[in-house]
């Protein structure tokens, strides 16, 4: 066994030891399969522009790390049992998705990585290079566990393991260790695995289509998109945004892999509060005091602004009354996106009560997307023109 630097059962004990179940190994090279996938990806404007441009980076890890030898990939299970899914009933809470609950998953993963890193340099015994991969990275991140043997990818595109479904995070190490078992089953990447059958769940129910076909997600019409993106909200997607304060889980939640597939999470208690954040007070908390609510999380990239527009746009779909008078400050917040999102809110809210305030509004309103928001204040049969 000579010429690996980590043989099968010393990287077995490594996993072992920081409690991982989920490790698979793959030689690191061109993911050559791939790259139609992506191209049609980009060339059809699907991305959302949160992800690495197209380019080699994303298909080649040697084109990261020159010595490149092995990807060692990791799923992290996320979901645990005592959690519901269920949306809030009260008119007050929004929703956020599962898993951006708890600690930042990226700050998890790499601290797991970089520890797995340091047994993996143990067992080697010689100095190795290490770089470890979590979401951000221009490394696809599904097709490298689906390489390296951890689940198959569902219609929905997500990465499906049998143990814990799709509710897992994913990270990659790429090492120039040689390690055993790397070069053993993966060839080509298993796209052909069905792991779906006939269902189709996931497509019916995304409420935006985002799901254009099997395995093909138009993510510009993902709500988990559409609730990170800054701006006004394009009216399509309004009303199906519902209370979601952050992500969406609906193609998760449908997905019959993910029965009973609830695991002990590794991630800490969950933040109550953050599950089903209070409306109101997301839209009257300080920005230092709401970003020390979800700094810890993987919510917060955005800052507070994009929290406090998506929300609006929930009290608006929730027409909670008791908003109105904070809505009513935000027709002159320093940020055009919220005064829009609000005037929107108060009309879906009650349009005959607040058309007065409104209509003030637009008529010291500069910002043209803002001012479109508030028209219909103007509109109104009782409008003086
Ligand atoms: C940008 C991004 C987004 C964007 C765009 C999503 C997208 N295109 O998937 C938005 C904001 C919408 C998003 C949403 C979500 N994301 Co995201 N996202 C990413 C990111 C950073 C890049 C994705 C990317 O490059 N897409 C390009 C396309 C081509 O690649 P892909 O989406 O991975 O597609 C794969 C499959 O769909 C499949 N595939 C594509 N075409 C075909 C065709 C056939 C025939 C077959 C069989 C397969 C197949 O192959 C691709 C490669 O494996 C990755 C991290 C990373 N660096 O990879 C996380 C990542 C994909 N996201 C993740 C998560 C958790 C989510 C959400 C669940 C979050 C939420 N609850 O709101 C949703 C899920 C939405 C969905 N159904 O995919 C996880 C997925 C874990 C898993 N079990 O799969 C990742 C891997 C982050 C991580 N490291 O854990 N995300």
């Amino acid at each position: 066994m000579d010429h690996y630097d980590v043989t099968k059962e010393q990287l077995d004990l490594a996993a072992a030891a920081l409690g991982l179940d989920l490790v698979g190994v793959v030689s690191a090279r061109r993911l050559d399969e791939l790259e139609p996938v992506l191209r049609r990806y980009y060339d059809e404007q699907r991305d959302s522009g949160f992800e690495h441009p197209f380019s080699e980076l994303r298909l080649d890890p040697r084109a990261l790390m020159p010595a490149v030898q092995t990807a060692i990939a990791i799923a992290l299970p996320y979901h645990t049992a005592s959690e519901s899914l269920r949306h809030p009933t009260g008119r007050r809470h929004g929703a956020v998705s599962v898993y951006a609950q708890r600690t930042d998953y990226h700050r998890v993963l790499k601290d797991v990585l970089s520890r797995f890193s340091a047994l993996l340099e143990t067992c080697a015994a010689r100095p190795a290079q290490f770089l470890p991969c979590v979401d951000t990275s221009p490394l696809v991140d599904r097709a490298y566990a689906t390489a390296a043997g951890l689940g198959a990818i569902g219609k929905s595109g997500m990465l499906i393991t049998k143990t814990y479904g799709t509710y897992v995070f994913l990270g990659v190490l790429l090492t120039d260790l040689r390690v055993e078992g790397a070069d053993a089953l993966h060839g080509a990447l298993p796209w052909g695995t069905e792991v779906c059958g006939t269902c189709d769940l996931c497509l019916t129910a995304c409420p935006t289509g985002a799901l254009i076909a099997p395995y093909t997600l138009d993510a510009k019409r993902c709500l988990s998109y559409i609730t990170q993106e800054h701006g006004i909200v394009p009216p399509e997607f309004r009303a199906s945004l519902g209370r979601r304060v952050w992500g969406c889980d609906t193609c998760q939640t449908v997905c019959p892999r993910n029965e009973d597939r609830a695991a002990p999470s590794t991630f800490g208690p969950p933040v109550t509060p953050l599950a089903y954040p209070d409306l109101l007070e997301i839209l009257t908390l300080s920005n230092r005091a709401l970003m020390k609510r979800i700094g810890h999380t993987a919510a917060a990239w955005r800052g507070p602004a994009i929290w406090r527009r998506n929300a609006i746009v929930a009290l608006g779909n929730a027409r909670s009354v008791e908003a109105i008078p904070v809505l009513v400050t935000y027709l002159a917040h320093a940020r055009p996106e919220l005064r829009a999102m609000s005037a929107w809110a108060l009309a879906q809210i009650d349009p005959e009560a607040t058309r007065t305030v409104v209509r003030q509004a637009y008529d010291v309103e500069t910002d043209e997307g803002a001012r479109c928001e508030m028209a219909w204040a103007r509109e109104a049969p009782d409008a003086k023109g």
